[in-house]
Order: C-alpha cells, then sequence, then structure tokens
C-alpha cells in the first residue's frame, strides 16, 4: 500500500506512534509517506536502516509567513500538501494522527481530490479529545472531522469510551493500541553507559515526556527527593517540555540537583530505559501512557497514576503500581518498597516485559492496522 501520515513532529507520544507505525509499515514493504511542517523526530534514526528509508518519503509543509497573518494557516497549507502528494504518489490512503487540526486538513484534501477516493483514517491519541477537544471553539469542527473520517481508531478503551462520551459520537471507533517494538526495547546490560549514569552504582530512577504540566514533573521531583533521603539513588529526566525550567528550579531548591540528569530530548529513549529500577508516570491523565510501555518492555517496573487508559497496561502488584493522581506518598512508599527489593523488582520487571509482549508488541498491532486498511479500502484499489 502507499500511505500517507500526517503527525506532530514534536517530542510527544502521537508524533512516536505515527513514526513507528510508518517505520514498521515501510519494514513490511508498504511505501511511506510523512506529511509535516518538520521532519518527525524519530525519522532521525533511520540513517542506520537504508532498506527501510529507501521507502519513506518525508514531505514538508511549508506555511507562508505574510504580515496579515498573526496565526498562519498551517490547517489549509497542509490540506493542499496533502492533496498534492496523495495525486503525485497516487496514494491508497491517508492516515492522520491526532485529530486536531490534522482530520480536518484531511477532509478538506479528500474533498479537493474528488471524484477520486482517498481514504482517511484518523487516530485518536489523548488529549486531542481530552484537553484540546473539549475547548468549546475545537469540539464541534474536532466532532464533525471525526464523523466524517473513513475510519477511526483510538489508542485504548479508555479513549473510546470518553470519545463516544463527550463528543457524543455513535459511529464505529475501533480500538489499536499503542505498541512497542519489542526486539529493539530490551533490558541492556549493564556496562559503560550505566556507570556513566550511576557512577557510585546509584540506583535509577526514570522518567519520560513531553514535560507538559498534566506530565506531574513536581510529583516525579518530589518522590525521587523522598527516595533519595532513604536510598542511593539518581534520576533520569529524558524529554523536554514547558515545565522543563521549573524542574531544574525544584531540583536545585530540593538539594538533588547533582542526582538528577536532565538528557534532554533523546531520540533512542531504548538505550537510557533499558539500564533502569523503576519508570515513574504520575500524570494527572493519560489514555494510553506510551512511555511506561516502552520502560515495561525494557523489564523496568513503573509507577503510575491510577487514571485513564494506564490501567489497561498495568497489572497493579503483577508488573507495576497503580496509585491516585497526585498521591506522592503512595507513589514514594510503593518506589521504597521496590527499590529495597531488588529481587522482587526485577520479577516485576520481567513480567512486564512479558505482559508487554504478549499484548503489545508491534509484530502483533501493526497488522491490525494493515487489516483496518484493507477493510476501509474493501476492493477498491
Ligand atoms: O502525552 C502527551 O502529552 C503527548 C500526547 C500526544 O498526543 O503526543 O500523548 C498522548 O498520546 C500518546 C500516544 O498515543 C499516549 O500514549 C498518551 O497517553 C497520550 N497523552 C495523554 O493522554 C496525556
Amino acid at each position: 500500500m502507499k500511505i500517507g501520515i500526517t503527525c506532530y513532529p514534536t517530542y510527544g507520544g502521537s508524533g512516536v506512534v505515527a513514526t513507528e507505525l510508518g517505520m514498521e509499515l515501510a519494514a513490511r514493504g508498504h511505501e511511506v509517506h510523512f506529511i509535516s511542517y518538520a521532519l518527525p523526530f524519530r525519522l532521525a534514526g533511520l540513517d542506520g536502516s537504508p532498506e527501510i528509508a529507501h521507502r519513506i518519503r518525508y514531505h514538508e509543509v511549508e506555511v507562508l509567513d505574510y504580515p496579515l497573518f498573526d496565526h498562519p494557516p498551517y490547517a489549509l497549507a497542509l490540506a493542499t500538501k496533502m492533496a498534492e502528494v496523495a495525486e503525485h504518489y497516487a496514494l491508497d490512503l491517508l492516515h492522520v494522527h491526532y485529530a486536531i487540526p490534522h482530520s480536518v486538513s484531511a477532509y478538506l484534501a479528500q474533498a479537493m481530490l474528488a471524484p477520486r477516493r482517498l481514504p482517511v483514517v484518523t487516530t485518536l491519541h489523548g488529549t486531542d479529545i481530552t484537553l484540546v477537544g473539549q475547548d468549546r471553539s475545537f469540539l464541534p469542527i474536532t466532532r464533525f472531522a471525526i464523523e466524517q473520517s473513513d475510519g477511526v481508531t483510538a489508542v485504548s478503551n479508555y479513549l473510546m469510551e470518553v470519545t463516544r462520551r463527550e463528543f457524543k459520537i455513535s459511529r464505529p471507533i475501533e480500538v489499536i493500541t499503542n505498541f512497542v517494538n519489542c526486539d529493539r526495547y530490551q533490558r541492556a546490560a549493564d556496562g559503560e553507559r550505566r556507570r556513566e549514569l550511576a557512577p557510585k552504582g546509584e540506583l535509577l530512577i526514570a522518567h519520560l515526556s513531553n514535560f507538559r504540566p498534566v506530565k506531574r514533573i513536581p510529583d516525579v521531583i518530589e518522590v525521587f527527593a523522598r527516595v533519595r533521603r532513604e536510598l542511593p539513588a539518581r534520576l533520569v529526566l529524558m524529554g523536554d517540555g514547558p515545565e522543563r525550567a521549573n524542574a531544574e528550579y525544584l531540583v536545585r531548591e530540593k538539594g538533588v540537583s547533582d542526582d538528577v540528569l536532565f538528557l534532554g530530548k533523546v531520540a533512542a529513549v531504548e538505550e537510557t530505559l533499558g539500564l533502569c529500577d523503576l519508570f515513574l508516570l504520575p500524570s494527572d491523565l493519560e489514555s494510553f501512557g506510551l512511555a511506561a510501555l516502552e520502560a515495561m518492555a525494557c523489564e523496568v517496573p513503573v509507577i503510575a497514576s491510577d487514571v485513564g487508559g494506564l490501567r489497561e497496561l498495568i497489572r497493579p502488584g503483577e508488573d507495576g503500581c497503580l496509585v491516585p493522581a497526585r498521591d506522592v506518598a503512595a507513589m514514594t512508599r510503593c518506589a521504597l518498597e521496590l527499590l529495597r527489593e531488588p529481587e522482587r523488582a526485577r520479577q516485576m520487571g520481567q513480567r512486564a516485559r512479558v505482559s508487554a509482549r504478549a499484548r503489545f508488541c508491534s509484530t502483533l498491532v501493526i497488522p491490525r492496522y494493515e487489516a483496518f486498511y484493507e477493510k476501509l479500502l474493501g476492493g477498491s484499489r
């Protein structure tokens, strides 16, 4: 198939899922065209895989910057580029990740190309529904674009149900969960890199996100500071975003800055995740929690908030802890219990990988996307 993919190229779960999906599809022989305003950051790592890279193309959307525009019309430029690429490369379908504004642009591109048929798939990721979509100014158009898409998927049952309830949508929404490449995401052998991160043999606690307020970075730091009083440990922070400056201030204020590593926007997160002892995800909301899945695949037990789709991913007591959001005391208790019992934590991590492998490996999930596409195309190719 020839598949167009649009996503946010920035550091965030939906962009990661879209990029990994594109790379997996290309590895399975499909031709993939990314259409966005910048190169999705995980595509940068493709240099080392020329056999996949030659089936992937990137088309940049340029937005005219004219003094009249306070807000350059990206959605329109994107629609034009989508139609252009679809026509020129004879795309079979367009798959957009994150509803706003991508599904609206796709709808316009589809209308521009008529009577040629260009099926559109929209994948809902989370904040496009739970936060952004509920702004009254966005809700009607998001709802419209979801209704108009030829196929709609959501990354968890939780998100599917919220979308139906809050947006009063009755059309089918297929749940196709986030996935992880179980070959790439594995436990890493302790060695030079672990010694760099933990030179005195400290325990390693990790967090990975786009540092937005919903991720509760201050709770990550507070839990770490409390653990640090009891045990030699270091905190590895991967990612960047609006809460970064505040996080740097907080670690100084709490006197733990020597033991907190801000790694910034890491592309190959598995190389670091696979060395860590514990992963923290204390978000106020997660529709799925891709970062938690990536940690689980690396045999890292996860402590997360008992919210949204995280309940579909983590089995408390088996492969991690689920605690009420913002309950820093409960998170610290769980962290200390696990870090003081390394054998128990190790077994939990191993069970986490078994669960990730059984339910969320790309080898299981990508064929579901392919089947979804095939069903939509329904012999029209
Ligand atoms: O987590 C973020 O803030 C980024 C956001 C995105 O769309 O880029 O992530 C959402 O999509 C991810 C991939 O499907 C999910 O794993 C995250 O749980 C979801 N984030 C939230 O619901 C807050």
